[in-house]
């Protein structure tokens, strides 16, 4: 997630060409969220289980987000990942705020606007999936792109049957869950685990 975002905000601009993005035709999709949002038990740490991605998930794995309260709705986010390629961990800082029950917005810099970070569904125990959409301009042709984490307790991820079911709500969404495009993320062999 961290090296993401910061491609992210370096190269928005080419649409259709950024990682951890989705874009397709059509208007955003109608979902729900996770209803009675508790912060409190969403805190702590994370493990980047899935996420939209192309050619940029290969360069980072063991992605993790570590999420610290410091107000009553704001937190300090770490987003920590393993750029392998050259061995190097990476981290990013940022602030997530709650504006509406499950609706958070996050950014990495205080210049930078908060992008959505809606929490479709979570247990706080074993995952929680983070998605968003926005639309292009009402034209003849619309499209939209699309974010879309499954983050877990544990670098294991959960059960086969449980991640069927998390992946079962999106399809009822009618997100996309094409292993093409939501990846896994490499949470095995992390060198860096001991530092991190
Ligand atoms: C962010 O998380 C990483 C990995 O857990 C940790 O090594 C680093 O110290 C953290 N940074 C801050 C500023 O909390
Ligand atoms: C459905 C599922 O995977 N539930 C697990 C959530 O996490 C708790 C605590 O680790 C487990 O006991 C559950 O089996």
């Amino acid at each position: 997630m961290a090296s993401c975002w910061i491609f992210v905000v370096g190269i928005t601009l080419m649409f259709g060409l950024v990682g951890c993005q989705f874009v397709t035709l059509g208007s955003c999709p109608e979902v729900r969220l996770q209803e009675n949002f508790d912060l409190d038990r969403y805190l702590g740490k994370w493990y980047e289980n899935r996420r939209y991605s192309n050619w940029f998930s290969l360069f980072s794995n063991c992605v993790s987000a570590e999420y610290k309260k410091t107000s009553d709705t704001s937190v300090q986010v770490n987003n920590t990942g393993w750029l392998y390629l050259n061995d190097k961990v990476d981290t990013i800082i940022g602030e997530a705020v709650v504006q509406d029950n499950a609706k958070l917005g996050v950014r990495f810099s205080e210049f930078a606007p908060y992008g959505d970070y809606w929490v479709l569904s979570t247990d706080y125990i074993n995952y929680s999936v983070v998605w968003s959409c926005s639309e292009s301009p009402k034209g003849a042709i619309q499209f939209n792109s699309q974010y879309l984490w499954v983050l877990t307790r544990t670098r294991e991820g959960v059960s086969e049957a449980e991640l069927k079911r998390i992946l079962g709500i999106l399809e009822d969404y009618g997100i996309n869950i094409n292993e093409r495009k939501l990846k896994p993320t490499t949470q095995t062999n992390c060198f860096s685990e001991i530092r991190m």
